[in-house]
This record gives C-alpha cells, sequence and structure tokens, in this order.
C-alpha cells in the first residue's frame, strides 16, 4: 500500500473518529438527562434489561465485520462509560462533597472556637461522665492545659447489656455543670432520637457514635437541629459510607457537621482497631467538611498516642480526640486505654511542640 493510499484511509478514519466522537458525547449527554430524570424518580440508575434489549437490537441489524460478540463487548463498554457518568454526576450533587462547596466549611463554636479553621482543636475527656468529682477534675484539668472542648459519655451504646451503660441524662447535667464551671464547651454522644431536643442544653456538639452511623433515623433528626455534629465512621464503613451517612445530616438542613476517623475494624491485632491515616485527606479531598481523628479508640493503646496525632495532624487532620480520666484503673469504661491527667498533659505538650498542632 502506498503512503497516499495509507494517508487518504487514515484521513478518511479521522473523520470517522470525529464522527463517532461527535455521536457518542451527544449520546453521554442524553445519557445525562435519563440520570437526572432517574434521580428525581428515585429508580436505580442501573437497567440490565434496557442494556439487554439494546445489545440484542444492536445484533439484530449487524451485518458485520465485527462478530456480535465484538459489537456486545464494543457497547456494554459505552453502556459502563455511560452509568458511571450517571453516577459521577450523582456524586456531585452531594451537599458535603468539596465538588458543591469549594471552601473549607469552619465551624464556630460558642465562645469563638473554631473547627476546620487556622487552628487545631484538641477534644478531650473522659470515656464516660461517672461522677461530678471525676467530671470536674478532668474539667479543671484540661481548662489549665488550654483544651476548650471536653467529651465525656453519658449514653454508651456497649458491646454487652451487662456493662456500664451511662448515667443518661444525668451524666448529660454533671458535664454541662463542670464544662460551665471550667469555660469549657462540651460533647457527649447521643443514641436516641427522643434525647436530642432535650440535650441541647447541655451539649454543645453532638456527636454521632461509630455504631450509629448506620442510623439513618437519627442522622436525619440531628440534620433537623441547629447544633454542631461530630459524625463518627463506623466500625467497617467505607469512606463512601461514611460520606453518604454526613449527607443524610446536610440534607435535613444541618451543615454544621465534623466527620471524625476512629479507626476501622481489620485482621490486625496489634491494636484495638486500625487507624485509617488515608482517611483524612481521602475526607478532606472529597469533602468541605473538618475532620477529626479520634487517637484512643482508633489504637486503644496509650504508648502509641503522640506519634499517631502527629501523622494525623501531618496528614491534614483539623483537630484530635483524645480520652482523658482522672484515674483510668477505675474507670467504668476503656479502663485501658485513657490516659491520667499528667499523661495528657505530657501528651498535648509533645502534639503542640511538633509544630503540626496549628
Ligand atoms: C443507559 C445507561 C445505563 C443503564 O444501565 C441503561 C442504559 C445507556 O447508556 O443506554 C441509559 C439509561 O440510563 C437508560 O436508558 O435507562
Amino acid at each position: 500500500m502506498s503512503n497516499v493510499e495509507l494517508d487518504v484511509l487514515r484521513g478518511r478514519l479521522d473523520e470517522i473518529n470525529g464522527q463517532l466522537l461527535e455521536l457518542i458525547s451527544e449520546r453521554a449527554k442524553i445519557v445525562q438527562e435519563i440520570g437526572g430524570v432517574k434521580e428525581k424518580q428515585g429508580v436505580p440508575k442501573f437497567d440490565p434489561e434496557r442494556e439487554k434489549q439494546m445489545l440484542d437490537k444492536l445484533v439484530a441489524s449487524n451485518k458485520g465485520p465485527f462478530t456480535n460478540g465484538t459489537i456486545r463487548s464494543l457497547f456494554k463498554q459505552i453502556f459502563s462509560a455511560s452509568l458511571d457518568l450517571q453516577t459521577d454526576d450523582h456524586k456531585k450533587t452531594l451537599l458535603v462533597a468539596r465538588k458543591s462547596h469549594k471552601e473549607d466549611t469552619v465551624i464556630v463554636l460558642p465562645g469563638d472556637v473554631t473547627v476546620g479553621g487556622a487552628s487545631s482543636l484538641m477534644v478531650a475527656g473522659p470515656c464516660s461522665v461517672e461522677s461530678e468529682l471525676q467530671t470536674r477534675t478532668v474539667a479543671a484539668a484540661l481548662q489549665k492545659a488550654g483544651v476548650r472542648v471536653m467529651r465525656g459519655g453519658a449514653f454508651k451504646p456497649r458491646t454487652s447489656p451487662y456493662d456500664f451503660q451511662g448515667l443518661g441524662m444525668d451524666g448529660l447535667r454533671i458535664l454541662r455543670e463542670a464544662a460551665n464551671e471550667y469555660g469549657l464547651l462540651t460533647i457527649s454522644e447521643i443514641v436516641d432520637p427522643r434525647h436530642i431536643e432535650e440535650s441541647l442544653d447541655y451539649v454543645d456538639i453532638i456527636q454521632i457514635g461509630a455504631r450509629n452511623m448506620h442510623n439513618f433515623e437519627l442522622l436525619k433528626a440531628v440534620g433537623e437541629v441547629d447544633k454542631p455534629v461530630l459524625l463518627k465512621r463506623g466500625l467497617a464503613a467505607t469512606l463512601d459510607e461514611f460520606i453518604h451517612a454526613a449527607e443524610y445530616i446536610m440534607s435535613r438542613g444541618n451543615t454544621q457537621i465534623m466527620l471524625i476517623e476512629r479507626g476501622i475494624r481489620t485482621y490486625e491485632k496489634a491494636t484495638r482497631n486500625t487507624l485509617d491515616i488515608s482517611a483524612v485527606p481521602i475526607l478532606k479531598q472529597e469533602c468541605h467538611l473538618p475532620v477529626l481523628v479520634d487517637v484512643t479508640h482508633s489504637t486503644g493503646r496509650k504508648d502509641i498516642l503522640i506519634p499517631c496525632a502527629k501523622a494525623a495532624l501531618a496528614a491534614g487532620a483539623d483537630g484530635i480526640m483524645v480520652e482523658v480520666h482522672p484515674d483510668p484503673a477505675t474507670a467504668l469504661s476503656d479502663a485501658a486505654q485513657q490516659l491520667n491527667i499528667d499523661e495528657f498533659n505530657t501528651f498535648f505538650n509533645e502534639v503542640k511542640a511538633s509544630g503540626l498542632y496549628r
């Protein structure tokens, strides 16, 4: 074949390529419109029945030279790319996604404490509120250390129903009183939509715990109040599931959401859970919400809290959560992993000295 002949044929192919590109782009735009219609109707994007009908029709009118098998596989590729387009479009519309809100969300708490802004946040406090004395002792130590937000569990979803379940509303009252006395803000887990309204007077941030990340009714309910929410990643939740759980809250109108990585279940036994550091930059990339890391629950080990907190901050975390108890050995929950007050002071000083804590 002469070069001229080859060039002519290739020229025709270039032309056809151009036409094919125009056609598949036009097809793609219709696919996006169909995706929008399906979204509104709440029907699944993937429609194998429709794909089968189209493939059968194409094969019936196939005159070669491509085999029917080749036609099927070429068009299946087009359908699959079309489906990706519809799903991508859907992702773009998530309210929590960075695609729909480029700037970082900064949550402003009472007393001008910010989360997700220029400064890092240290959240510390006992696993459970156990008594006035225990809570006030921690609050005093936190105030002295310069911590602004105290955590303390009042409703404790424990693995065993026979373990300490928390002091409930009394626990929230104790937490609030200690926090008020020492000028701190409070964060506590709420596990039942019926408790939300009453808890609003006691907590500055509502925590949704890992076990409740999939509790969609609870997510919807906290989505309807005007109170910041700290959403923990589920024990075995993918980042996509985690992001969609946040979307449940935001879709109901509450935009003040913080995400917290708290370790996931893996085969590794050296730590209580596996701290997924990669979750931090991925969540920051995918969402505009502040991201914190719970070093206590993810590791379950006091000896590695400092490097893990530094790693979290280096990866872009906006804050750290850690458990502190005046006498961890006697704690009613998480006895093995809470820091005592001296240990907390060493921990916080070292994290600050790293230069990673803003
Ligand atoms: C389309 C895309 C995905 C579905 O699985 C089936 C078909 C296609 O590309 O033709 C379009 C579409 O969503 C539809 O016809 O319902």
